[in-house]
């Protein structure tokens, strides 16, 4: 009995250790950040107390970060040892404890890495795997004991017997899964080595930028209101890459070249000695739905573009600028949009921070009043001065618009469709916004009653979403609330619905709520 809770226990061990080194590996294929378990450690780090903290880097000093990974390491193991052995009396309570650790995972990538839609694959393919072979383990450890029920001490003295026979595949199929997870475990901190090493670079940076607080006034202190500054973990992301790419700041050029006077050749150093200016600006996405996530507000902190561009004298006849990213990936932006005066940028930082690899590290393009597809090049390592008429970029080949202002729109962000709520007041609030023309009006209406204006928090630039809120005297029964914006320039919001193809979406993002 106690020999099986000790199988138990390896069996349990063995299988996290094979979900945790796959995992590993594929984080490290995908050229993720963090790992899994470089995530965990990370939120666990987050999550305890600033003293805890300190005593951990006061005993173990730059080595806190290996020691703290080492800690999670043994308490996985210690865990799953526990769940080995319960997975002996019931295998469904072991498998349900080993996708708790799954969601676990989840939670810690969420929480550290920007959502695309691989983010969660190492996370789930562990989970998967773990689930698998402890399932596998467990059953043969039975078999063992269904065998030859009743003879444990003859099988002990005589060594013999179908019980053994199980017993030693089980050690077989444990051995196995123990050797894949060291081996997926090793090769996916060596695939993974890069990345590191471009981690280690970006912790490295110090740069001449500033995380500045929200400009007063910008909020209208309604909980649930999206924030009006969005972290880089908290950004959408959107982009075609499997595996984002790994550039050391020492390693990046950028080529600006083309229909120009000068060719030019920029290092980032090069990009720092110019001296950085900051912008804030909402990014936006061109597919995003009426009333989606995709869209969020941050600080960036970069070279502008017109000055780079000035440098390199483009021709009269250009009215265009194709930029291509290290993966391959092309935008063709409108020449004046990057020279205009508004704050296009070669941007190497959000919110005082360098980019994060999934947002770009170490430069990519920013350009308010545009849809990403058309203007925020991540990963930008060549921009050509050109005409629209020769060449189409990624997008454009696929349908959509070659150029892409981003369309007057708002949302609502409480209360959230569906909700129950209490009769009497109920703020209804959101963001909208209209890069690079500024936000001038927003109507909320309810059911079919008049448009209703609502109070509009501060706008310190153009190019940022700006929040509103109403206050609704809400009675019972079943409600259609509806939101719409008006720009600076007069326009307002149409209703008319349209999908996001070819160039982004329209209508009037609407909630239904009960009242009760
Ligand atoms: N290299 C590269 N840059 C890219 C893309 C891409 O697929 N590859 N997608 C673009 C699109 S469609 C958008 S909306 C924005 C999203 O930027 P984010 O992921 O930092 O939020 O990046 C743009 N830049
Ligand atoms: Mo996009």
């Amino acid at each position: 009995m106690k020999n099986e809770r000790l199988l138990g226990a390896a069996a349990g061990v063995v299988s996290a250790g094979l979900g945790l080194g796959l995992s590993t590996l594929a984080s490290s294929w995908l050229q993720q950040r963090a790992s899994p378990i470089v995530a965990v450690s990370e939120s666990i780090l987050r999550l305890t107390p600033g003293a805890v903290d300190e005593a951990v880097i006061s005993v173990a000093g730059h080595n806190d970060k290996p020691l703290l990974l080492g800690l999670t390491l043994l308490g996985t193991a210690v865990l799953s040892a526990v769940v080995g052995v319960l997975a002996v009396r019931s295998l469904l309570a072991a498998q349900a404890a080993f996708v708790a650790f799954g969601v676990v995972v989840g939670l810690a990538v969420h929480a550290r890495l920007s959502g695309s839609q691989s983010t969660y694959f190492p996370a789930v393919i562990g989970t998967v795997a773990g689930l698998v072979a402890l399932t596998v383990l467990v059953r043969r450890l039975a078999d063992a004991d269904v065998d030859e029920p009743g003879l444990e001490t003859a099988y002990a003295v005589a060594g013999g017997g179908g019980r053994t026979s199980s017993r030693r595949q089980f050690l077989v199929w444990g051995s196995g899964v123990a050797v894949l997870a060291v081996a997926a475990g090793v090769g996916g901190t060596v695939l993974g080595r890069g990345r590191a090493a471009v981690e280690a670079a970006r912790r490295g940076l110090r740069l001449p930028v500033r995380s500045r607080p929200a400009p007063p006034g910008v909020r209208v202190g309604v909980p649930g209101v999206s924030p009006w500054v969005t972290s880089q973990t908290r950004l959408y992301r959107v982009d075609t890459t499997l595996a984002v790419p790994q550039i050391l700041p020492a390693d990046w050029r950028l080529r600006v070249h083309g229909m120009v006077g000068r060719p030019l050749e920029l290092s980032y150093q090069d990009l720092l000695d110019r001296g950085l200016d900051d912008a804030w600006i909402t990014l936006c996405c061109v597919s995003n739905p009426v009333g989606g996530p995709l869209i969020g507000n941050a600080l960036w902190s970069g070279v502008r573009l017109a000055d780079v561009l000035a440098d390199a004298r483009p021709h009269p006849s250009a009215d265009a600028v194709k930029s291509t990213s290290a993966d391959g990936w092309t935008s063709g932006t409108p020449l004046r949009a990057l020279t205009d005066g508004r704050n296009a940028m070669l941007a190497l930082a959000a919110n005082g921070q360098p980019l994060t690899p999934e947002h770009g590290f170490p430069v990519r393009m920013i350009v308010p009043g545009l849809y990403g597809y058309v203007s925020a090049t991540k990963w930008v390592v060549d921009l050509e001065v050109t005409q629209f008429g020769n060449f189409s970029a990624f997008w454009t080949e696929r349908g959509w618009s070659p150029l892409g202002p981003v369309k007057t729109e708002s949302r609502i962000d409480v209360p959230r469709n569906g909700d129950t709520l209490h009769a009497g007041q109920v703020p209804i609030a959101g963001v909208a916004w209209a890069q690079h023309r500024g936000i001038a009006k927003v109507e909320v209406r309810i059911g079919s009653g008049p448009w209703q204006v609502a109070r509009l928090a501060a706008d310190p630039t153009i190019d940022s979403w700006r929040q509103w809120v109403l206050q609704w005297d809400a009675t019972p029964g079943t409600h259609e609330i509806q939101v719409r914006a008006t720009d600076d320039t007069g326009y307002t919001q149409t209703g008319q619905l349209a999908d996001v193809i070819p160039d982004g979406a329209t209508g009037w993002h609407s909630i239904e709520v009960q009242v009760a």
